[in-house]
């Protein structure tokens, strides 16, 4: 191919009809119009509606524009410097930044930032310290744990030996005297914590403290509060625990993608059982959106705008609790609240109908089971909302007081359509101020 800056003529025609090419959205919508307007159609859902599903957020807009770069031509499997591929030396200078941000930001021995997903993070972690077999401790999924941490038929709970505690029925928070007890009975050879469900802190030096009386690894899966702790508003796991993994994508507002963070004894066998053991070519667009997400994710800004969705978490428990609902444990500490929709005193309103109810609303939330729920996954007793997507788009708390009223009205009358209608044009006039960055 014709390299930018030859002199030749044969270069300089090859270079503008490069920079004449149609606009790629616009080749898309003509070369793939369904695509497109799936895409289009989601575009508007995202912007004309109000996200509190507690896992999701709206990228930094240098984020996609690296996640949708020509990186995503590379094949780069291996390391930097150690590539299986010619080729690599651009798409190295990505991935080691990547690294050293990664490391910067939350100050760990060891970082590997090619897993595609937090599944995939969990995965590798599990193939570099365990044999199949092993036993795991970790949170239950229907107390608010992931799939990852041993369900039955995820991978995790198909090849090790995955036992689990529960949350106090009282508190409705960790219990970490019967953890104790149960890593002293079960002796597993990892103690992992971490939740997608669970609005409470973790006491880090008390696992540190649990697990080496157990004689086992302690690991985090710190997906949920990431950004939290980049910015130091949620307690650090990296300087007690053996490894962490995150995804990049949910407080942190980098790509969907999965992090590894381990102590250096760690490295090299994280490092393998990433790839080559579950993962072929690294995804190096994502990379290089990674180390930018990692770069915006320090300084004062970021730290603001943490804290924002730390207040705007409280304003929303507050005032769902003073309209008649509970918040599992009493309230959060962190960016996601549990809705418990058993004191309604109205048995119709199971998660899985307010969920519909609300989106017919335009507000997107998620049904999730609450500690001990007596209903099934799939119906659930509660909801789960999460402050980080609407944070960016710059809403406050007088805004989550508004939200909270419109959840409790439609919860408390689930059935009715024309009081989602006339939510759903409140809505629609409320987003129009706080436009999605782009
Ligand atoms: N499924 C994600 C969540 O919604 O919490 C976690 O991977």
């Amino acid at each position: 191919m014709t390299q930018p800056g030859s002199s030749s003529k044969a270069a300089g025609s090859a270079i503008s009809s490069w920079i004449e090419q149609p606009d790629p959205r616009q080749l898309l919508s003509e070369q793939d119009p369904e695509i497109y307007a799936a895409i289009e159609s989601e575009r508007h859902r995202q912007t004309y509606g109000i996200e509190l599903i507690a896992s999701e957020n709206y990228v930094f807009p240098e984020v996609l524009a690296a996640a949708g770069s020509v990186l995503t031509n590379k094949y780069a499997e291996g390391y930097p410097g150690r590539r299986y591929y010619g080729g690599c030396q651009y798409v190295d200078v990505a991935e080691k930044i990547g690294l050293e941000r990664a490391l910067e930001l939350f100050g760990a021995e060891h970082a590997n930032v090619q897993p595609h997903s937090g599944a995939q993070a969990n995965a590798a972690v599990y193939m570099a310290l365990l044999e199949p077999g092993d036993t795991v401790l970790a949170m239950k999924l229907d107390h608010g744990g992931h799939l990852s941490h041993g369900f039955h038929l995820n991978s995790s709970g198909h090849y090790y030996n995955f036992v689990h505690y529960g949350l106090n029925p009282e508190t409705e928070q960790l219990d970490y005297e019967v953890m104790r007890q149960t890593a002293l009975d079960q002796r597993p050879k990892l103690l992992l914590v971490g939740a997608s469900a669970y609005p409470r802190h973790f006491d880090f030096r008390l696992l540190r403290e649990i697990a080496d009386e157990a004689g086992c690894l302690l690991m985090m899966d710190m997906a949920h509060v990431a950004g939290l702790v980049a910015a130091k508003l949620h307690p650090d796991p990296v300087p007690y625990c053996d490894v962490v993994t995150t995804t990049t994508h949910k407080t942190l507002r980098g790509p969907r993608g999965g992090l590894i963070l381990c102590r250096q004894k760690h490295a090299r066998s994280i490092d393998r059982a990433v790839f080559p053991g579950i993962q072929g070519g690294p995804l190096m667009h994502i990379i290089a959106a990674k180390a930018v997400g990692f770069k915006l994710a320090q300084g004062e800004s970021f730290r603001m705008y943490q804290q924002q969705i730390l207040d705007n978490a409280q304003a929303l428990s507050d005032t769902l609790q003073a309209q008649g609902l509970r918040s599992v444990s009493g309230g959060t500490d962190n960016h996601l609240l549990l809705v418990d929709l058993n004191p309604l005193n109205n048995e119709e309103t199971t998660g899985k109908l307010l969920e519909t109810a609300l989106d017919n609303a335009s507000i997107h939330c998620n049904k999730n089971m609450i500690p001990f729920d007596k209903r099934k996954a799939m119906v659930t007793s509660g909801i789960r909302l999460g402050t980080p997507a609407a944070t960016t788009r710059g809403m406050q708390q007088v805004e989550f007081e508004q939200i909270g009223r419109w959840i409790a009205s439609i919860a408390h009358d689930p059935k009715d359509t024309a009081l989602q209608e006339s939510v759903r044009d409140e809505v629609l006039e409320m987003v129009q101020a706080f436009p999605v960055p782009a």
